[in-house]
């Protein structure tokens, strides 16, 4: 009886297996803090972005992609759950992840126990790596820390004065006269991510059996990249500096002087935030720019590294793309500085997805050079890589697959787009044309991206839009949960 056992054991793995082997690999990349100023979006006329560009050329560039969550821990937590923050609980950055969903099986574990490895690097999610839901991570996920080593300048501040407590330390900015080798950080996280495509998976996964599953043959990827710039401190090699000299540098398109002046009151203190007058008062509003322009050129930079790996590996035609940043940034528009608003500056992220022919889930691939404006959110990517794969859905889950987009981007797509701020009852609604922002207070904004694409004019007490407010409530989340408090 046990030799039936066993034999039917080693049957059924052999068959997932084999079944696994005919899967695309899954290269995800994540950018920290990056809003629309790539070439392909147009958010800033001096932004230098050639590998962005090339990878939205190369398949489905989402122009309204919105995250689920203006800040990381949320955002990236409904990333990798499939589950919004009105669905979790968990809504900020204090709060801990395995806290709030200990059990929570996210995206790289569920592919892991469909046959996939799944192997990842750099900032994923919050400062942590969470080393259960990986098979192997740079650097050792033992550690649980993301981040490989970095140069950093020995005395800090370089650039932006201590104001106070209320400063986030990370605040500042400079050009280094380091190598991008001497720097490490993103550098390593790609060279780590080119090594893993170019792995030969066969030898590896004979020598590699821990017991708890067998790897008989090559198993499909599933290849997370953190890239950690543009993330704060805005310190890269001077060389990213070069192509931005400060007497050229523009103001952000979307910055108008008197913009805040028609928010209702939850948003003017939303906007108005210390940051913006700070470094205004030390005259390092340019500077800054200059800074953050320079970070967005050394990440693109290193996806560039990652995707000359994928081209030049045997993986090329034979793997999903899906670039994302996990929340937008403010540089001065509407006087903030930062993020955790539902501004379409902080609300809106970079998405673009190239899926190769052969996909279960997609066997037409997509169509390069294809633009899509449907209103989509990040955390649908959790059901699109698990329809594109091939793979069950996994229950329990808010995340609709993309895949009807990714076949035709002008395809009928019926849902909003929901990003929530730091609280319930703080959320922002984002459809094609219209954008709503709704404060736990009750007082709301309206903007028409039509006309108005930088949302100068809140058109929320204006009775000639009545009737479009009283639609866009509609699409308010229902049963919202609480903020989960972790136990004392
Ligand atoms: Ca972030
Ligand atoms: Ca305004």
């Amino acid at each position: 009886m046990k030799s039936i056992v066993t034999l039917f054991c080693a049957l059924s793995i052999l068959g997932s297996t084999e079944a696994a082997e005919s899967r695309p690999n899954v290269l995800f990349i994540a950018l920290d803090d990056l809003n629309d100023w790539i070439g392909c979006l147009g958010g800033h006329p001096q932004t230098k972005t050639p590998n962005l560009d090339r990878l939205a050329a190369s398949g489905v560039l989402f122009r309204n992609a919105y995250t689920a969550a203006a800040s990381c821990n949320p955002s990236r937590t409904a990333i990798f759950s499939g589950l919004p923050p009105h669905r979790s609980g968990l809504y900020n950055n204090l709060q801990k992840m395995r806290e709030v969903m200990p059990e929570g099986e996210l995206l790289p574990r569920y592919f892991s126990k469909q046959g996939y490895w799944s192997a990842g690097s750099g900032k994923m999610l919050h400062y942590i790596i969470d080393p259960p839901s990986w098979d192997d991570y740079f650097p050792a996920k033992a550690k649980d820390n993301p981040f490989p080593h970095t140069f950093y300048p020995e005395k800090r501040p370089v650039s932006l004065p201590r104001a106070g407590d209320w400063q986030y330390v990370e605040t500042d900015w400079a050009a280094l006269d380091v190598t991008d080798e001497q720097f490490g950080g993103d550098w390593a996280v790609t060279k780590w991510i080119g090594e893993q495509l170019n792995a030969q998976k066969v030898a590896s996964a004979l020598a590699e059996d821990d017991g708890s599953k067998v790897r008989l043959k090559p198993q499909p990827l599933f290849l997370a990249c953190g890239i950690y710039r543009p993330h704060e401190p805005w310190f890269v090699p001077k060389q990213y500096f070069e192509p931005f000299p400060l007497e050229s540098i523009q103001l952000p398109p979307g910055y108008k002087a008197d913009d805040v002046d028609d928010l209702p009151p939850a948003g003017q203190r939303l906007a108005r935030n210390r940051y913006f007058a700070h470094i205004h008062k030390h005259e390092q509003w340019k500077k800054g720019i200059q800074a953050y322009l320079a970070s967005i050129h050394y990440a693109d930079a290193m996806l560039g590294r990652v995707l000359d790996a994928l081209e030049m590996s045997s993986q090329r035609d034979n793997t999903i793309v899906v670039l994302w940043s996990d929340h937008g940034w403010h540089l001065g528009e509407k006087e903030h500085w930062q993020k955790f608003t539902g501004w379409r500056v902080c609300a809106r992220v970079p998405l673009m997805i190239r899926v190769p022919k052969g996909a279960p889930g997609l066997p037409e691939g997509t169509t390069p050079g294809s633009v899509c404006d449907r209103p989509v959110s990040l955390v649908d990517l959790f059901g699109t890589l698990t329809d594109l794969c091939g793979l069950p859905p996994k229950a329990d889950i808010n995340s609709s697959s993309l895949a009807p987009l990714l076949s035709n981007p002008q395809a009928e797509w019926p849902h909003a787009a929901l990003t929530h701020l730091d609280k319930p009852e703080n959320y922002a609604i984002s459809t094609e044309r219209w954008r709503y922002i709704h404060y736990a207070s009750n007082e709301e904004e309206l903007y028409d991206l039509k006309t108005d694409p930088y949302e100068w004019t809140n058109l929320a007490t204006n009775p000639e839009h009545a009737n479009k407010l009283a639609e866009m409530r509609l699409l308010a989340p229902k049963n919202i949960a609480p903020v989960h408090k972790s136990k004392p």
